[in-house]
């Protein structure tokens, strides 16, 4: 017997086990072992209690470690290094009788790490693989009474230079451990083909099933009970099964000692003409990739938190989840069968620590490993392959290319031909169904989808999918509608899953003052990490959703709506893949607009209803105006638009005269600086053109277009954009208007800013018109142009009307509309797991409350940022709970700001929304209302109705 310690730096496949199969319901005994295990390190450490499924280091055992790409370990394949800990898990349990009366198997779902496991000192075999399930026979070693089952676990393997996905390193009995009772005459296995024609209508349905009995199958909704397995059976008409509409039908397969049921859907993935087809029709994704992750247990996620996920996503219109970078717990993929998304399976399997070494070693390509790569993907297709939802199977990420993962393609192509194989590292898309690239720009996937990039023959005959993109990171992700706008437009774009659902922040209990302490890369003490790199959701860790979530929910809306003014219309698109409109509702009746259709309607407007009035009144054509389309069963809103008015800048009549002391109006102004430092009973501090923001996650990462340059925070920083020094040139009197000039520039560089401060007031409030002119020869593009002030006490609220409830960049916010909005001070901050500019609202006027009293700003469309902190200290913060206690308001009006962009992983801001050096001009008017203001009212229309 070879030692546990010498088989570690096996690159086999784990013995002992059964052959893999798939997940089934069945009226078989079972009995779930999951609860209190004991656990010890080994050797030599004294029991203690472990809650399974858990991870170690998350129950006191070791700590968890955040490496991305790189190897936290000298990479020495197929060596583990000899620091290496390893415990031992012992449960003790009575056997179920019911079990006990057949033969029996012992099921591991998932053990991170590698393992050896004993019953009543048997030993059955080793785990390897770790997020795939594993099987033991366990008859005759499983005994009457109490039973003793042991799991030696070690935390590195040669397996592990195989599961290098960019996540925590935990090690841990992190999913079910079942025993299930196997009668003689059971059913070991089920494969079900199920498949749509659309041509007529008909489904034809298969059922493969491993048994040494006698088996039937019933299908009770198609009113028979009788089918024989192994044999095609035609059905004229069947409800097919999509993601819109996930028809499933009950299928039950017995024998006569076992009942298996299964929910079949029928349909079918194929590819014509290089495009992606879903029972003949296209089918666009709308996806995201997920992993699993919980704040407290890792990647132990319980099926109801896994459920209110996936309804989250569906709430936002996403309709695609790549399971990356492994198989998810089993029971999560009967979820989306029943809820309706279409699922990219994808094999555990990541080798991307070797690229940094030139992907020299690489296991992809080496003989030694092929059984375990063949071992993988066997058991990733034969578990899952009963499901509806499942369209593609990928053979892994970011593993490089080589020869086992040619063969692992032919495997899975051989063993399931109704699925499409996917691998983004396939360099010529030789071994896949069809081109998949991660965070190619814009520019690139318009060629691909044109076919006017240089590919080969057979390429051209893919489709193409994104399977990662648009990086969500920090604030962003910047530029989502340029690329939805591409997948419209070409059938080629069969879309993509943007990176990445959750947020990966493991939450390290609460601080005082009552805040969360989310962790990441670095907090647990690691040498080798990769620091915030793991913080890159949609949602939070906790599943509260981010800001980009409403953006994804407006760009992925399945109907497109366009409100034109001018002449009075509504024009739909119905992008949904075979759905007409019937479940929705407008407020209105809707025409009939099918699968692919547009139809322009004429609108006749109706306001909401002015207090007194009702019925269908002309639009006032000064007053927004929303068509919101919700999903009747639901509620959730599925699509919306808006159409906004043009206003006028805001007017002030200037009647108020500048003293010869610097007043005017409810200001004064100070001498020395020629700024502001009172208005009304506000004292203002620190007023002063600005063109820099606390650098985005975004702004920290190199672009790919130009990943020869520095990031933008590098180039700010080379620059000395946050550290503008101001000189003040004169102050004038011109008719009623204060104006002052100043110069500023950064230390160092001679560029710098030339800012025409021009001061207005009509006795109530202090109006602006600002003037940035760039002299010199500047180095960098700028991240804002605009004034910063601060106010003496934290703020509680604000209040506007604009653009909101979510924050908006040049290149985010789709998900953001016109009307009135509150937020605390944290919901308007925008605070992220690591402290970056975030927050800015489009505003026509706000109000700013500072307890008590409040500074009004009005403008139209002014981006306006209000915080506890300055920008510095929020640049200088490596956690939210870090941050310091609310003391003061910094408030940031811009005329400009740059876009955001995905450059943390992918491309940078797109052209169209830099900000390169040049004249900027803003408007605003301040005011520290002397009066309560009016209650906000909605005077917005919400409703329209086209006419019949
Ligand atoms: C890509 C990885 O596939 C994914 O797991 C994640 O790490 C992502 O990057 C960044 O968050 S690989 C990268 C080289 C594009």
């Amino acid at each position: 017997m070879t030692s546990f310690r010498t088989e570690l730096a096996s690159p086999q496949p784990g013995r002992g086990s059964l052959p893999a199969r798939a997940h089934l319901r069945s009226d078989a005994p079972h009995q779930p072992l999951d609860g209190t295990w004991q656990v010890r390190r080994h050797p030599g450490g004294a029991w203690s209690e472990i809650r399974v499924p858990g991870h170690l280091p998350l129950q006191g055992h070791g700590a968890p470690i955040y490496a991305n790409v790189r190897f936290p370990f000298p990479v020495d394949p197929p060596f583990p290094p000899d620091d290496n800990p390893v415990h031992d898990h012992r449960l003790e349990f009575e056997a179920d009788p019911a079990v006990l009366a057949h033969p029996s198997v012992l099921r591991f779902e998932g053990v991170d790490g590698a393992a050896t496991v004993w019953l009543n000192d048997v030993e059955l075999g080793t785990l390897r693989g770790s997020r795939l399930t594993t099987e033991f026979d366990t008859t005759g070693v499983l005994r009457d009474g109490v039973n003793v089952l042991d799991v030696r676990l070690a935390q590195w393997s040669a397996h592990s230079y195989l599961e290098d996905q960019d996540m925590w390193w935990m090690p841990g009995i992190f999913r079910s451990v079942t025993l299930l009772a196997r009668p003689e005459g059971g059913i070991r296995d089920v494969f079900v083909h199920a498949s749509y024609d659309h041509r007529d209508g008909s489904g034809t349905l298969r059922v493969d099933v491993d048994s040494d009995a006698v088996v039937t199958v019933g299908v009770p909704a198609l009113g028979r009970d009788d089918l024989g397995a192994g044999e095609s059976h035609h059905f004229r008409s069947v409800d097919p099964w999509t993601a819109e509409n996930p028809m499933l039908y009950a299928v039950r397969v017995h024998t006569p000692a076992e009942v298996v049921t299964l929910r079949v859907g029928f349909r079918t993935v194929h590819v014509a003409d290089a495009t992606l087809m879903l029972n003949g029709r296209p089918l666009l994704l709308r996806g995201v990739n997920r992993h699993e992750h919980h704040p407290l247990h890792g990647r132990a996620v319980d099926l109801e938190t896994a459920r209110a996920e996936l309804l989250l996503m569906k709430k936002h219109n996403i309709n695609a989840v790549r399971t990356s970078h492994y198989p998810p717990q089993a029971s999560f993929l009967d979820l989306t069968d029943e809820l309706g998304l279409y699922v990219m399976v994808e094999n555990d399997l990541e080798t991307h620590g070797f690229e940094p070494n030139g992907w020299r070693g690489n296991p992809s390509d080496d003989p030694q490993w092929r059984d375990a790569y063949i071992d993988r993907m066997r058991r990733t297709v034969e578990r899952d392959k009963n499901h509806a939802s499942v369209l593609f199977w990928s053979l892994g990420n970011e593993a490089g290319t080589g020869a086992n993962l040619d063969a692992i393609a032919q495997w899975a192509k051989r063993r399931d031909p109704s699925r499409l194989v996917h691998y983004e590292g396939d360099r010529r898309s030789l071994h896949v169904d069809v081109y998949s690239r991660m965070y190619a720009d814009t520019a690139e996937v318009a060629r691909i989808g044109a076919f006017t990039e240089p590919e080969d023959e057979h390429r051209r005959t893919l489709p193409f999918l994104l399977c990662e993109y648009a990086h969500a990171m920090g604030n962003g992700p910047g530029g989502l509608s340029e690329y939805q706008e591409l997948f419209h437009r070409w059938p080629r774009l069969a879309g993509g899953f943007i990176w990445e659902w959750v947020e990966h922040a493991l939450h390290g209990g609460t601080t005082a003052d009552g805040r969360t302490i989310q962790l990441y890369g670095g907090d647990f003490g690691e040498r080798v990490h990769d620091g915030s790199f793991v913080i890159d959701g949609l949602v939070h860790a906790d599943r509260t959703p981010g800001p980009g979530l409403a953006d994804v929910a407006r760009v992925f809306a399945p109907v497109e709506l366009t409100i034109d003014a001018s002449a009075s219309t509504l024009t739909i698109v119905n992008r949904y893949h075979s759905l007409g409109l019937s479940h929705l509702d407008a407020g209105f009746p809707l025409p009939h607009v099918p699968a692919g259709a547009t139809v322009t309607v004429p609108l006749q407007l109706r306001s909401a209803p002015p207090p007194g009035a009702d019925g269908a009144v002309a639009v006032p054509p000064d007053l927004p105006l929303t068509v919101s389309l919700r999903d009747r069963d639901q509620g959730h809103e599925v699509a919306w638009a808006q159409y906004v008015p043009p206003r006028p800048p805001v007017s002030l009549r200037a009647t108020a005269v500048p003293s010869d002391d610097l007043r005017l109006g409810p200001a004064v102004f100070d001498p020395g600086t020629g700024m502001p430092v009172r208005l009304g009973d506000l004292d203002l501090h620190d007023v002063a053109v600005s063109l820099w923001r606390a650098p985005t996650e975004n702004d920290r990462g190199r672009g790919w277009e130009e990943h020869d340059l520095p990031s933008m925070a590098d180039r700010w920083a080379a620059a000395h954009l946050d550290d503008l020094r101001t000189r003040l040139i004169d102050v004038t009197v011109d008719g009623a208007a204060l104006v002052v000039r100043t110069r500023s520039g950064p230390p160092v560089i001679d560029a710098g800013v030339d800012v025409t401060w021009r001061w207005t007031s009509d006795g109530e409030a202090l109006a602006l018109d600002l003037t940035i002119e760039p002299y010199g020869q500047w180095p960098c593009e700028w991240a804002r142009a605009g004034i910063d002030l601060r106010l003496d006490r934290p703020t509680s609220q604000v209040t506007w009307t604009g653009w909101g409830p979510g924050p908006q960049y040049p290149d985010t916010g789709q998900g953001a509309r016109y009307g009135d909005f509150t937020a605390d001070r944290d919901t308007y901050a925008e605070r992220t797991v690591r402290p970056q500019e975030h927050g800015a609202r489009r505003i026509d006027d706000a109000f700013i409350d500072v307890g008590g009293i409040g500074l009004r700003v009005r403008g139209v469309d002014v981006p306006l940022t209000v915080r506890p902190w300055s920008r510095q200290t929020v640049a200088a913060t490596a956690h939210d709970h870090e941050l310091p206690a609310a003391t003061s308001t910094w408030i940031s009006v811009d005329a400009a700001a740059s876009g955001v962009g995905t450059a943390s992983c992918g491309p940078g801001v797109l052209p169209a929304y830099r900000l390169a050096p040049s004249v900027q001009r803003l408007r605003v008017v301040l005011q520290q209302p002397i009066r309560e203001l009016p209650a906000a009212t909605s005077s917005y229309q919400s409703v329209s109705e086209p006419s019949p």
